[in-house]
């Protein structure tokens, strides 16, 4: 009997009002063939689920979660402190906040010995935090190495092709 595959990656996020820029995210690790569960868990509006999700992430087979809130975004470091697995977290801009600052240095200023990988506010944090748990993948999968070496070489690329096309004579 084929075993069952488990998906590796868990998007989180505080509200239904953060999935236009977390599908960037989603869609990044889609396109590198990893599979995501998604989830609109709040740390002060569910806090609860919020605890039940952190403390059975790794026996469901999730390797790294990625967690996502503004302002007050203390979702990240909610999870981070009831799981061993990686947490990396995704400052927000939301409509009524400080332009993603508020959720900044929620993520990230955490105390020591509960981590929270913080990546960049808004969709460029989005696009890194999947790509940063698709490398925290590859350190036990050859095929991502190899397909994050391949995204790499096309990245350089389209910089010396830019390049190129200005300072063509
Ligand atoms: C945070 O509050 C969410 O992550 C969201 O970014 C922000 C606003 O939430 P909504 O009022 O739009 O649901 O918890």
């Amino acid at each position: 009997m084929a075993s069952k595959k488990t998906i590796p990656v868990a998007v989180v996020m505080g509200s239904d009002s953060d999935l236009a820029v977390m599908q960037g995210c989603v869609d990044t690790l889609s396109e590198f063939g990893v599979g995501a569960v998604v989830r609109i868990i709040s740390a002060h509006r569910t806090p609860e689920i919020a605890a039940e999700f952190a403390e059975t992430a790794a026996k469901k087979g999730i390797k790294v979660i990625i967690a996502a809130a503004g302002m007050a975004a203390h979702l990240a470091g909610a999870l981070a402190a009831r799981t061993t697995l990686p947490v990396i977290g995704v400052p927000l801009i939301s409509s009524t906040g400080l332009e993603g600052v508020d959720a900044l240095l929620s993520t990230l200023q955490m105390p020591p010995g509960v981590p929270v990988a913080t990546v960049a506010i808004g969709k460029p944090g989005a696009q890194n935090a999947a790509i940063l748990a698709i490398q925290i993948l590859a350190l036990s999968d050859k095929t991502l190495t190899k397909k994050l070496s391949a995204f790499k070489k096309a990245q350089a690329q389209k910089v010396i092709e830019k390049d190129s096309a200005l300072n063509k004579s």
